[in-house]
């Protein structure tokens, strides 16, 4: 089979990986009922065309943080991608940066974040997961050393999610070492369990790169992301993986922006299959949209050509989503395009 669409990505991932690590991929927590939720949150919305529109150019364009990206849609990050591919991260970065947007390089990455950062011909960011301060210090100077131009301090760690398929399929044993890190017993260990917003003070001492908090959910906590002056937040429950029963990000995102008011920068992940899915979500307020699992597949299917074909999917649909539905900008995208219909 070609793979035409995200969905046949899947499929032939399936046919590839080993069970525990495709299992690992696409788990959910405890009973999956937030990892279904993310996908059936965007049925609960039509779309409202509008028609007679010159739609003849069509700009995907943007900046993140100041990054000019030629569209809204970011690599989110994902721990060890050698799981899927020989090239592991290095065919992901290079991927990411051929399409012209953002690899956001995960802390329990299986390439050292300089090695991907030599890999990149193009801007990337990176996600720190602090289990100690002192570690967690290291990392973030050897991030900006690197030349990352982001952190992303994801927050919705404190504990790792109930993942239930990761104890059947034994996925822990067969993970690979981190390799950022010496030890190899690093995957598994996340945020540490005592982390309040006073981490976003003593983030900044140590560096002057943009801050964003990846895993926020509710309205409440963006304006303390706000007013800990981060640049940005990303509306995320970590694809499922976390808190089972916590609100699909598609829900949470319009509290968030609410809340926001333009101070700071808002994306969100969690389910993005189609390039009318991101088209909802940005006219719900976000900036930019993350895929995760997507890419694991296009590099499990066909390494960095795989990841690279997935993102250029997602752009095209998005492209054609925007020409149907009369909006040549992303600015012109707002709730307007959005009747609710679930
Ligand atoms: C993740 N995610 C994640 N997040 C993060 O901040 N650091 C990480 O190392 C990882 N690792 C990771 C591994 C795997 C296998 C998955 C599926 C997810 C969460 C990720 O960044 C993102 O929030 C979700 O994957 C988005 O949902 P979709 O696009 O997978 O539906
Ligand atoms: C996960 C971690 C690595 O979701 O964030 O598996």
């Amino acid at each position: 089979m070609q793979p035409i669409n995200i969905a046949d990505y899947e499929t032939l991932a399936q046919e590839k990986l080993d069970p525990a690590i495709w299992n690992y991929y696409q788990g959910g927590s405890g009973d999956e009922v937030t990892l279904r939720a993310n996908r059936t949150a965007f049925e609960r919305y039509a779309l409202r065309p509008r028609v007679l529109v010159d739609v003849s150019h069509c700009d995907l364009s943007t900046t993140v943080a100041g990054t000019p990206v030629t569209m809204p849609i970011l690599v989110a990050p994902t721990a060890g991608h050698v799981l899927a591919h020989p090239d592991g991260e290095l065919a992901t970065v290079r991927a990411a940066c051929a399409a012209g947007t953002v690899m956001i390089a995960s802390t329990v990455a299986s390439t050292s974040l300089e090695d991907i950062a030599a890999a990149a011909t193009g801007p990337a960011w990176f996600q720190l997961y602090i289990r100690s301060m002192d570690r967690a210090k290291e990392l973030v100077l050897r991030a900006e050393a690197a030349g990352y131009r982001a952190i992303v301090l994801t927050v919705d760690t404190p504990r790792l999610g109930n993942r239930e398929k990761d104890m059947r399929y034994n996925a822990r044993r067969r993970l690979f070492p981190a390799a950022n890190f010496d030890e190899d017993d690093f995957t598994f260990s996340y945020t540490g369990d005592s982390l309040t917003w006073e981490v976003i003070g003593w983030l900044r001492s140590l560096t002057t790169l943009p801050i964003f908090l990846k895993g926020i959910l509710t309205g409440e906590d963006a304006l303390l992301a706000v007013e800990h002056g981060v640049e940005g937040i990303i509306v995320s429950n970590h694809g499922g993986r976390q808190l089972d029963e916590s609100i699909a990000t598609l829900e949470a995102l319009p509290e968030v922006v609410e809340a926001v008011a333009g101070r700071c920068e808002v994306y969100m992940d969690g389910g993005i299959r189609r390039g009318t899915d991101i088209l909802k979500a940005l006219a719900l307020g976000a900036r930019a949209v993350l895929v995760g699992r997507p890419i694991l597949w296009g590099l499990a299917v066909n390494g960095e050509e795989g990841a690279r074909h997935v993102l250029e999917i997602l752009r095209t649909e998005l492209e054609l989503a925007m020409a149907l539905s009369g909006r040549t900008t992303l600015a012109s995208i707002d709730q307007s395009v959005l009747k609710r219909v679930g």
